[in-house]
């Protein structure tokens, strides 16, 4: 396994080097996939982050094919060159995958099932060429017509899955990717346009095609009335990404910048209005010594930016040709918290405000001496022992805590009701509530509290 994986980053340095990207991203990515080698488990996968990573490697090992074209085309199981690295890794990779992707299939039919998450195992296994539509009997693709999106990220990320594995996406979830885009979100503005922009990308591109084959005569008017529709959508998306570009070349964070680079560097759909070289030097600046990005998850996306071919936004079916004892999926491990007594007598003083409601019904205010370099996290958990409104519930991902209860209440994803977190230098007035510029840009685990802070966890709807 590992000769494979070495040998195919180190095709992927050739062919980033005889393809002209710059050679310090050929070397970010040549030494980010050698990380992610060593991060696989047992299983050959990559727990939670599995459909992350087997996209990434998939479309990167099309690399070579990719840039000697000038098009997104190519398979994965044929031709020499990275190809023949990707068959292996499907060979040992693409069962877990399948494990995977059964787990989540045999969830019990609720709600709880995730748009999201479904689509990821879908733009996964199009990467790899196989049919979703027929994966061991079932029709995943339908499964995930059938769940429809609400939120936001992913609703571009469903619109997105379901074109790139050759379905139609509904014309109701192009209208709400439409009003998205006209009245975009304030919190995590960058990461929903660019997704919207590359799902939009991918519907473009095949409504180009339908159009030489229209599927039924009748629908050949307003096909081409949504086409128009879509290219203009799109080029509004595009510019509005591209405006989102900050003076150093980012889009904010890691995360939003690998999202808005792959969104803009599609082969062929462009946009002026941004600073390519900029925003990729930013991104490799973020390599870190172990040739790593940080998790997982980011670093499998910041490759992506980073071959600077339009990463998801290339994945497509209509590409390919037709055609361990696992450990499974590993869900999101629910914490009970477990107190801990940090309070000090010296160290930062903090407060920890909690505000109910949008037009704020209720409000805890808690002030506190911690230690200096605590987390936010740490705070949080001395709170709870101090004072059951702040006892709280979270989930862990791969990058942290995600708390979704405090105080007896819970997230609302119908509704939209959630938490969201403020660091703010100054007392929040529920008179004149802060605006978005305050919403810390990163989990709890990853604020390290400072003398004079204010954090307000605010249930709202968004
Ligand atoms: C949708 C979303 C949300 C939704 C989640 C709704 C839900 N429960 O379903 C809402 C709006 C509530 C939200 C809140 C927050 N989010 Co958010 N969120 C996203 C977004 C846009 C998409 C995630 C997604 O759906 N992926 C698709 C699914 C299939 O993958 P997934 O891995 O299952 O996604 C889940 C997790 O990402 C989790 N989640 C969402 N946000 C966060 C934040 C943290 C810190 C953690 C650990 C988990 C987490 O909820 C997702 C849905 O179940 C990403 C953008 C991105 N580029 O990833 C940001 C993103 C993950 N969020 C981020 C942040 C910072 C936050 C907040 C901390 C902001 C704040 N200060 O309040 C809060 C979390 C506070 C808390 N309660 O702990 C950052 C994380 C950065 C980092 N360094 O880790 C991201 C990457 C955005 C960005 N570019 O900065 N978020």
């Amino acid at each position: 396994m590992d000769q494979y994986l070495l040998l195919c980053s180190y095709v992927l340095l050739l062919v980033g080097k005889l393809e002209g990207l710059s050679q310090d991203a050929d070397f970010a990515i040549a030494t980010g996939i050698k990380w992610l080698e060593t991060q696989q488990d047992l299983n050959y996968g990559w727990g939670e982050e599995t459909p992350r990573v087997v996209t990434t490697l998939a479309l990167l090992g099309r690399l070579n094919h990719t840039r000697e074209n000038g098009k997104t085309v190519g398979r994965l199981d044929s031709d020499i060159g990275p190809q023949d690295c990707s068959n292996s890794l499907q060979q040992l990779v693409a069962k877990q995958l399948e494990v995977e992707l059964m787990l989540e299939l045999w969830r019990p039919r609720t709600d709880e099932r995730n748009p999201g998450k479904l689509s990821l195992f879908i733009l996964a296994f199009t990467s790899l060429c196989y049919d979703v539509r027929n994966f061991h009997g079932h029709d995943v693709l339908s499964q995930l017509l059938r769940h429809e999106p609400e939120a936001p990220y992913e609703l571009g990320l469903s619109v997105l899955a379901t074109c790139a594995a050759g379905g139609y996406p509904k014309r109701r979830l192009l209208r709400k990717i439409a009003e998205i885009v006209n009245d975009p979100p304030q919190l995590h503005m960058a990461d929903v346009l660019s997704l919207s922009a590359m799902a939009l990308i991918c519907v473009a591109r095949n409504g180009q095609r339908e159009t030489t084959v229209p599927r039924a005569p009748i629908q050949i008017p307003s096909q081409t009335g949504i086409q128009k529709a879509v290219s203009s959508l799109l080029k509004s998306t595009m510019e509005k990404v591209a405006k989102a570009q900050e003076a150093d070349g980012s889009f904010g964070n890691e995360f939003s910048t690998s999202l808005a680079v792959q969104a803009l560097t599609n082969l062929d759909y462009r946009v002026d209005g941004w600073d390519e070289r900029k925003a990729e030097q930013w991104l490799i600046d973020r390599l870190q010594s172990d040739g790593s990005f940080g998790t997982v998850g980011i670093t499998s996306q910041i490759l992506l930016a980073l071959a600077g071919d339009g990463g998801f936004s290339q994945i497509d079916r209509r590409n390919c040709p037709s055609g361990t004892t696992q450990k499974g999926l590993e869900l999101p491990l629910e914490v009970a918290f477990s107190p801990s007594a940090i309070q000090s007598k010296i160290g930062v003083q903090i407060t920890y405000i909690l505000w109910i409601d949008r037009n704020v019904t209720d409000v805890k205010e808690l002030e506190m001496k911690v230690p200096e370099k605590t987390t936010f996290f740490e705070v949080m958990k001395a709170a709870a022992e101090l004072d059951p409104n702040y006892e709280f519930s979270a989930t862990i991902w791969p990058n942290g805590h995600y708390v979704h209860t405090i105080g007896g209440r819970r997230e609302q994803p119908i509704g939209f009701h959630f938490w969201l977190l403020y660091r703010l230098p100054f007392r929040p007035d529920p008179k004149n509530p802060p605006p978005t510029d305050y919403v810390a840009p990163s989990g709890v685990d990853d604020i390290i509290v400072q003398n004079g802070d204010y954090f307000l966890f605010w249930y709202k709807n968004i």
